[in-house]
């Protein structure tokens, strides 16, 4: 057989599989499913995580983790709840001289369920903070953002003290943490990840995901009681509620996030947009969101963050 003869032939075993799979695919998509009486868990397969889902909780190996030099750990990886947190981190860098912190990678594949980590966090996610001077472990992004400002921002630069404004930003907060789980684990699944596309899961999440992203749009937009945009979520102030919502939403108006910018027509949320680049050219926001990131460009990434040095110098505005 000459080469290009078996060339033809691999080509064509390539174009049949794939069309076999397509057909499968479909199969299942089409089969009508009838809940059992009792539920039992499906065998691994089906979307890209599926591998390491379980329904049960708790440690799966005894693994320790990594300790460095500063009295906060962090175990993340730079998906968007982990860089929240890193953006807070940098923030507090650029506030305060002193402020120090160790970022180390945790890959979700599975070092997530390694006893040390589910120490810090119960609920085997990233990310999961432990501050050494106390011996405080602090899981879920949203609680890591309020540990760090209650702790480190005694001016309410970032988070206000006074009661009021406070409350505003705190809703913003708690709004994305309670939002987010349909982007992600909603639109995000069955749009990206889930191998078999199901038209009710994808228009069920993409609903809800434009309709948050049109609740910030107006948000941006301001109101009477603003008196014109707000440049910022929470007004002139930029607070944790920017930092939490932007990985997320504002990661998914600029087209990097699930591939998703056409599909959801994203310039339907100029507000959104304006605010983006607003967030996008902090220099704690970019260096927030190099660290513990495993994908981009080699200069996008810092897979662990131990100083200030590990960044180039330019990333670090001069005082
Ligand atoms: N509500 C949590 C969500 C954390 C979360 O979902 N983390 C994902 C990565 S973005 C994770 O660790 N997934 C691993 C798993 O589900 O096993 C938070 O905001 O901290």
């Amino acid at each position: 057989m000459s080469q290009t003869e078996s060339k033809a032939i691999v080509a064509a075993s390539a174009a049949v599989g794939a069309a076999l799979g397509a057909i499968i695919a479909w199969k299942i998509a089409k089969k009508p499913y009838t809940p059992p009486k009792v539920w039992a868990a499906p065998k691994p397969g089906g979307s890209k995580f599926a591998s390491i889902n379980a329904p049960t909780a708790g440690a799966r190996e005894v693994k320790a983790l990594p300790k460095g030099k500063h009295p906060l750990q962090l175990y993340s990886l730079g998906t968007p709840n982990g860089v929240k947190v890193t953006i807070c981190l940098e923030e507090l860098c650029d506030l305060l001289p002193n402020f120090e912190y160790d970022a180390w990678l945790t890959m979700i594949s599975g070092e997530q369920f390694g006893s040390e980590f589910v120490a810090v966090n119960p609920n085997s996610k990233i990310p999961a903070l432990l501050d050494t001077s106390t011996d405080t472990r602090v899981f879920e992004s949203g609680a890591i953002l309020l540990y760090l400002c209650d702790k480190y921002d005694a001016a309410g630069a970032l988070l206000p003290r006074e009661p009021l404004a406070r409350a505003e930003v705190v809703c913003w907060l708690m709004w994305q943490m309670a939002s987010a789980p349909y982007v992600g684990g909603g639109f995000g699944h069955f749009y990206n990840y889930a191998n078999v596309k199901n038209q009710y899961a994808i228009d069920r999440f993409t609903m809800e995901t434009k309709r948050q992203l049109d609740v910030l749009e107006k948000q941006l937009a301001g109101d009477a009681k603003s008196g014109g945009p707000r440049r910022y979520i929470c007004g002139d102030q930029y607070t944790v509620a920017d930092m939490a919502i932007y990985p997320w939403y504002g990661k998914i108006v600029q087209g990097k996030l699930y591939g998703a910018a056409e599909f959801l027509s994203v310039s339907d949320y100029p507000q959104v947009a304006r605010w983006c680049e607003t967030m996008a050219a902090r220099p704690a926001v970019q260096r927030g969101n190099m660290v513990n990131r495993t994908w981009g460009t080699k200069e996008e990434q810092l897979k662990n963050r131990h100083s200030r040095a590990d960044f180039p110098g330019h990333m670090y505005p001069k005082k």
